[in-house]
């Protein structure tokens, strides 16, 4: 390539980006009453600054190419900073490496941009294979933390075994979102955790964290469910004692497996949760998300479990490199109540979604629990209909 044809693709790789960072998101009218979509994902691998990809030297990449690939940008930690929304941000490099990068917006719904650098997340003594899949928390102790999966290859795996892994949950501080402290990775009793959350309060003046203990690094095995734990000191996180708060059950959308979302929504009547389910089917794991509330004293204990899913994925957001999943570690109470849920589709994008903390705690408080059987889910749907029928009546419909 000559010097003027780079310079001139390097131009327009530069306006075509812009454009993409600065392309206005639409809210979609169509909605079930609980939350809208919108027209176009937040994130995806091309919003990655193009000075993270590319040499833009023409003396040591004459043909302009990309050096070092992004494959995707997904399950972020969400939180309002500076008068902006920030997301924490899983991006993945085309080598699979995963690390977190803050983007942010003046809206939340669009132009969104990365900040210069990703985040350089301090190492324990064990260092890290993969970290992803942060929860941004503002605890009332006054820092902000990230708690993240952090995953090594397993020591006690058979030399063979060059997939074995295990996951644990990383714990980091900071006050800008640029200087990290790294703490101690969690420990509790299970041999991996991952959807590990920070719960924004002290409870019985310890830190809690929800937790998802597990047998395997997929397969859940005897871990049962959403865990919670409490441990004195975050500098050295001990859960000596966790119990499942919200568990699998058999044919539910949780039936494989759950774990939490971000930290939930302090509202006049409990905290509001959001989590995802798993079950199986013939063509691999469905992943949606659903809501639950618990007690405003006791986080821990459930007050109400809406059956069904409150987002699955849907048209584009079924495809990408692990389709049929939605996911979701972030989303943003703002004072005017309204709820910005961010998402991500197939490990691939990230999406927001819009609602209110009136029309989410509506849906929760009033949505049916799941029947668990074929005969119950009907005889609910038999009271739904006769009471529509008799205002249909009415209203001569
Ligand atoms: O691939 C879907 C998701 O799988 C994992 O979630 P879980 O531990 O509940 O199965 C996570 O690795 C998550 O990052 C990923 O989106």
């Amino acid at each position: 390539m000559t010097k003027s044809a780079f310079n001139k693709r390097l131009k327009e790789l530069f306006e075509e980006h812009n454009k993409l960072i600065k392309r206005k998101n639409v809210r979609l009218p169509k909605t079930n009453g609980v939350f809208y979509r919108y027209k176009y994902p937040v994130l995806t691998a091309e919003h990655t600054p193009l000075f993270w990809r590319f040499d833009l030297n023409y003396e040591t990449n004459p043909y302009l190419m990309e050096r070092m690939g992004i494959n995707a940008a997904f399950n972020a930690g969400a939180m309002e900073f500076n008068g902006k929304i920030v997301l924490a941000v899983r991006v993945e490099g085309a080598d699979r490496k995963s690390f977190i990068a803050i983007a942010e917006s003046p809206n939340g719904i669009d132009n969104f941009k990365f900040w210069d650098y990703p985040v350089k997340m301090p190492e324990t003594d064990n260092p890290d294979t993969n970290v992803y899949d942060m929860r941004l928390v503002k605890h009332e102790d006054g820092w902000i933390y990230g708690i993240f999966c952090t995953e090594r290859k397993d020591p006690d795996a058979p030399p063979t075994d060059t997939s074995a892994a295990v996951a644990q949950a990383g714990i980091a501080r900071t006050k800008d979102l640029i200087n990290w402290e790294r703490l101690p990775d969690l420990k509790t009793k299970s041999p991996q955790q991952r959807n590990v959350v920070l719960h924004p309060e002290f409870v019985e003046g310890k830190y809690a964290f929800y937790t998802r203990p597990q047998d395997g690094f997929i397969t859940t095995g005897t871990g049962g469910g959403i865990g919670w734990g409490l441990t004195e000191s975050i500098e050295n996180p001990v859960i000596e004692e966790e119990k499942i708060i919200d568990e699998r059950v058999y044919h539910t959308i949780k039936e494989v497996k759950n774990g939490l979302g971000p930290a939930p929504i302090k509202t006049e009547k409990g905290w509001l949760q959001l989590a995802h389910g798993v079950r199986n089917t013939a063509a691999g794991l469905r992943y949606v998300l659903y809501l639950f509330l618990t007690d405003l004293k006791d986080p821990s204990k459930v007050i109400a479990k809406p059956g069904g899913y409150f987002i699955a994925p849907k048209g584009e957001e079924r495809i990408g490199d692990v389709s049929n999943v939605v996911f979701s570690n972030g989303w943003v109470k703002k004072d005017n109540g309204d709820v910005l849920i961010y998402y991500a589709s197939s490990d691939t994008r990230m999406h927001v979604a819009y609602s209110t903390v009136d029309r989410l705690l509506d849906y929760v408080m009033n949505t049916p629990e799941d029947g668990l059987r074929s005969a119950e889910c009907v005889r609910q749907r038999y009271e739904l209909i006769d009471k529509n029928l008799q205002i249909m009546k009415k209203l001569k419909i």
